[in-house]
């Protein structure tokens, strides 16, 4: 088959909704767009436990603390699935990992805000998660096998993160005068970013044309940012929070709540590296990347030692 043979046949499967899998055919647009959004999900994994870990040793009970440490090792894990699920697009963790540490590669802009007090911790789980598993749904109908069955299990310990952060939430809002003002503070700080997590408006991102049509994402970012939305304004305010926009409405026509402009200079200043706390993820990551060298190294070790044994053996 010459090269637009197998396009139009790629293409094909495509429409008929089958998976894409590693040894399968593909362009390379296709292989480069998934090794680009595959890798930045795996960095915001890895990079987002960085503002939770802030209140570890600060949780406010044996049981907070015992379920934010879980939480934070689920990260941790989703993380690796998802270098693992990269890696069969044919780059390896390590080369990511100098993409990442080297400016080359992104992560989600919304881990670059700092967390201040333990209603953060609250506000993160409720709409940070709540806002990633609207996204990873749609993901985990995505064209790629490995990306998608990642996404799924992924997705079921997204459920946890945002009920545990709501429960946060929810207490502080039954709680004292203080303990409420501290949650609408982090309501106040976390809504704008959390909206922001789904990338620039459609008309501006430079990616989803191309991504819909090899159904890398099967929703666009504005549908999935009005999803969440929908969901999240009535959830604050049953708890009694304010949705820091004073031009949010219902439509009764269109069944959404509008919502006001998005900051797009903060946003995009944050990408770029600006943000109160890109310089401090980073320094983090590369300190303790290089401390734990040893135990890459021991790892490797073992293993080609045990190749070693079986190839005796053999
Ligand atoms: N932040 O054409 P577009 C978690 C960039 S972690 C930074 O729409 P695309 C958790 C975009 O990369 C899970 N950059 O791009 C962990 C592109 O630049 P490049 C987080 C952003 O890829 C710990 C440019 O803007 N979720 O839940 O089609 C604790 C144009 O954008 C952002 C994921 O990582 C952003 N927010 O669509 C708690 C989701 N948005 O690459 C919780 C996986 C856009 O050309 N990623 N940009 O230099 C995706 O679904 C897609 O990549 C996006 C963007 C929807 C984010």
């Amino acid at each position: 088959m010459n090269e637009e043979q197998k396009l139009n046949q790629f293409q094909a499967r495509i429409d008929a909704d089958e998976k894409i899998e590693p040894r399968d055919w593909m362009p390379d647009g296709y292989r480069k767009t998934l090794i680009r959004q595959m890798s930045q999900h795996a960095h915001s994994e890895v990079i987002g436990m960085q503002p939770e870990g802030n209140w570890v040793l600060r949780a406010p009970s044996l049981r907070a603390k015992k379920i934010l440490l879980a939480k934070i090792q689920d990260e941790g894990g989703h993380g690796l699935y998802l270098y693992s699920a990269t890696e069969t697009l044919g780059i390896d963790r390590t080369e990511m990992i100098e993409q990442l540490q080297q400016g080359n590669a992104k992560y989600s802009s919304v881990f670059n805000y700092p967390t201040l007090n333990w209603a953060d911790i609250g506000a993160i789980g409720w709409l940070v998660d709540g806002a990633a598993i609207v996204n990873q749904t749609m993901l985990a109908k995505c064209s790629y096998g490995p990306y998608s069955r990642a996404m799924l299990r992924i997705c079921k310990e997204e459920g946890f993160h945002q009920r545990q952060g709501y429960e946060i939430m929810g207490k502080m809002m039954t709680g004292t005068q203080a303990q409420r003002e501290m949650a609408q503070d982090a309501m106040n700080r976390w809504w704008w970013p959390a909206l922001m997590m789904f990338g620039p408006h459609d008309s501006e991102s430079a990616h989803s044309q191309e991504s819909m049509k090899w159904k890398i994402k099967v929703e666009s970012n504005d549908k999935l940012r009005q999803r969440f939305v929908n969901r999240t304004v009535e959830q604050a305010h049953h708890i009694g929070l304010t949705v820091p926009d004073p031009l949010l409405s219902y439509n009764k026509e269109t069944l959404n709540w509008s919502f006001g402009p998005i900051n797009w200079d903060e946003f995009w200043s944050i990408v770029k590296g600006n943000g109160p706390c890109n310089e401090q993820r980073m320094s983090h990551h590369i300190k303790y990347h290089n401390e734990g060298a040893w135990v890459r190294e021991a790892a490797l070790a073992f293993e080609e030692n045990l190749t070693k044994k079986q190839t005796v053996s053999i």
